[in-house]
């Protein structure tokens, strides 16, 4: 379809009139962005992106992300104008309970919002992600003669995202692999929310980007003809490179009293809206568009629908001729049962010797990599100690896009955004690694794969003071209890080599939100005191009777990953009637029955211990007031792991002492 620019142009104004009424109607949310970036608004939703409003999530989309997402009422402006089941009276609410138009854009709120974001950068490297996951289809998918993935990522970011770290990171890395099928717009205001860009950045970003190898183009942010010119040369490039766009744009657009100065970048401007309406040509209507803008985007709609109808011919096509990449495209949906998965795992011998459940890890991850072939890998430069390498495969690089394994480099926060935009994406499986204590580094990712229920797995090693010799800086103490802190976020830290089977059929069983498995650096014993299938089943429940007692209940040692083994030798100097539960999981074992938890933690016995080799503080909802927990509220120490259990007190004797201070 020819550009439009008189029409296009129009809509631009009154989707300049959508997000100032619906702003002034809640007294709040963020002006500055829509209003300056209102005609790339109407040039990428009105022209340029090859989507279908009527499936959201089409596999060949393009997907657009708005990582500047204070700027929300840009996005469901344009969803609303472009077809998005996204209703004017959607509009109206902005920002009010229970609507469909939240204050950040939310990816399982809003039909057409591809990524939750608001922290700033954040964006920006699930873009990057979002890149990989389009490379990798094309390479696992695509045959000689049928293109069934092209699709291209556009994201659109302010000063802010690109002052982030993060973004910085991720667009390093996306330079580095040459993803080409990424566009990133940079909407240069020279306004930030406190003031102008100015009194916080100096850099030359065109001269930054080169650097990293990006293409850049630099272009006016209201020529619709110069906008079209950029974006084909960028979708078009044959450089190899990704690209960026600087759009040099007026923040708070149609706002005078504001436009281009930091006064527009939130509400501010809201109070000016009888007269910007009127200075817009917009009418005194509020929420107002016009009968001509609707039928320009009701007839694109109908030529993106024909579009999309050429594409479902062609997969249609594809699917015939090439059942076996169809199946395993179609492996995006199923939902592979832990049961299912366990039986893939062969059972370790009883005398198995494995440098930690890392190497446990290492050993299982393989067969279920070769069962699940859309599940990939990375690793923040730590295969070597993070041993989650998959064998079976090679690296994913720009020589070889159908790679499983992703050298993310030492960007820690980059992996975990770009592993959400794999998993926003929707059609791999992510999953990434580094040491337990650098989760820290990629918290914000986890935090927002928590919040919009992705099911990236997280495999951090070296789970405690066991790490030992590296010291404090590397033990992590209060990692695992903050990372349980996070809603909707499981943690699973397996005991032995049967247990983190079951960890790992835990966590590829979910799909509704992410796993951390912890997994330990040093050698731990194989519990063959316990029966394997007993191992690995009760790490599903998340608690699980280790050592029934053989006496009268007295006394429940709790346990979990490495210091299971001394809550066990505990129990066999305590007597007969010491129960020992293992607990891999408090997530889990909190989503069980009542009766279950009952009947592992019955209510009746107060005389609990728990043992961790971290902080104690959440270990007080299983044993009570009235219990004991031997654990490690202080950091760790630099010396041999046996010495340094020893010097903290974590230790069997430490266990029994507790159980018997109990009375
Ligand atoms: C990680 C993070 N830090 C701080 C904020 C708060 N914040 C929201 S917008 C903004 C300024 C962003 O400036 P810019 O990207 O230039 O947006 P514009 O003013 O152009 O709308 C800040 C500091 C945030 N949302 N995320």
């Amino acid at each position: 379809m020819s550009l439009k620019p008189d029409i296009l142009s129009k809509a631009a104004n009154e989707a300049r009139g959508l997000a100032i009424d619906a702003v002034h109607a809640c007294q709040s949310g963020h002006l500055g962005l829509p209003l300056g970036c209102a005609e790339l608004g109407a040039f990428l939703f009105g022209h340029a992106l090859v989507l279908n409003p009527d499936e959201p999530r089409w596999l060949n989309r393009d997907r657009f992300v708005l990582s500047a997402g204070h700027g929300s009422m840009f996005l469901y402006a344009w969803l609303h104008l472009s077809g998005f089941a996204l209703p004017i009276e959607q509009i109206a609410k902005f920002r009010s309970l229970h609507s469909i138009t939240p204050g950040h854009p939310e990816f399982h709120d809003t039909p057409g919002v591809e990524a939750t974001t608001g922290p700033l950068g954040q964006g920006i490297a699930n873009s990057v992600g979002m890149a990989v996951a389009g490379q990798m289809a094309a390479a696992r998918f695509n045959t000689p003669d049928c293109e069934i993935f092209n699709y291209h990522v556009v994201c659109l970011a302010g000063d802010g995202c690109m002052q982030e770290g993060v973004a910085m990171e991720a667009v390093e890395f996306a330079g580095h692999q040459k993803l080409d099928n990424l566009i990133l717009i940079y909407d240069s205001n020279r306004v930030t929310l406190d003031a102008m860009a100015d009194k916080s950045q100096s850099e030359n970003t065109a001269g930054r980007f080169k650097a990293i190898e990006w293409d850049v183009q630099t272009v006016g942010g209201y020529d619709f003809a110069a906008l079209q010119k950029a974006f084909n040369r960028a979708k078009k490039a044959k450089s190899g490179k990704p690209q960026l766009i600087i759009l040099q744009t007026l923040i708070g657009k149609g706002i005078p009293e504001v436009a281009g100065t930091q006064k527009a970048h939130g509400e501010g401007g809201a109070k000016f809206a009888e007269e910007a309406r009127k200075g817009l040509g917009l009418p005194a209507e509020h929420f107002y568009v016009s009968d001509e803008v609707r039928d320009y985007f009701a007839g694109h709609k109908k030529s993106l629908i024909r579009a999309y109808n050429r594409w479902n011919k062609l997969y249609k096509a594809w699917r015939a001729a090439n059942p076996e990449r169809a199946a395993l495209l179609d492996g995006a949906e199923l939902k592979p049962t832990a049961a299912h998965l366990l039986t893939k795992i062969p059972h370790f011998a009883p005398d198995v010797k494995l440098g930690g459940t890392r190497a446990a890890g290492r050993d299982v991850l393989q067969p279920l990599a070769a069962e699940l072939p859309l599940l990939i890998g990375g690793s923040a430069d730590l295969y070597g100690s993070t041993l989650n390498y998959i064998a079976a495969d090679k690296d994913f690089d720009p020589t070889n896009r159908a790679g499983r394994n992703i050298r993310f480099g030492i960007r820690e926060h980059a992996m975990a955004a770009i592993a959400n935009g794999i998993a926003y994406d929707g059609i791999f499986r992510p999953s990434i690694a580094t040491f337990l204590v650098f989760a820290d580094y990629s918290r914000p990712p986890m935090r927002l794969a928590a919040l919009s229920q992705l099911p990236v797995i997280y495999i951090y090693t070296h789970d405690s003071i066991g790490v030992g010799e590296d010291g404090p800086t590397h033990e992590p103490v209060e990692t695992i209890s903050a990372l349980r802190l996070i809603p909707g976020m499981h943690v699973i830290r397996p005991a032995d080599p049967e247990e983190t089977a079951g960890a790992f059929a835990a966590a590829l069983e979910r799909t509704d939100g992410p796993t951390l498995l912890a997994l330990s650096r040093q050698a731990v014993p194989v519990l063959n005191d316990i029966p394997a299938a007993l191992r690995r089943a009760g790490v599903l429940k998340g608690g699980y009777i280790a050592l029934q007692e053989t006496a009268p209940l007295h006394t429940i040692l709790i346990g979990t990953g490495s210091e299971l083994q001394l809550a066990l030798a505990a129990a066999k100097e305590l007597g007969e009637g010491t129960r020992v539960v293992s607990m891999p999981s408090f997530e889990l074992f909190d989503a069980q029955s009542a009766e279950y938890k009952e009947g592992i933690l019955p209510d009746s016995c107060r005389r609990r211990v728990a043992v961790e080799a971290g902080v104690t503080g959440l270990w007080r909802k299983y044993v009570g007031l009235d219990g004991k927990v031997v654990g490690i509220d202080r950091f760790g120490l630099s010396a041999p792991a046996p010495q340094v259990f020893k010097e903290l007190g974590v230790t069997t004797e430490a266990v029994v002492a507790a159980a018997k201070s109990l009375g």
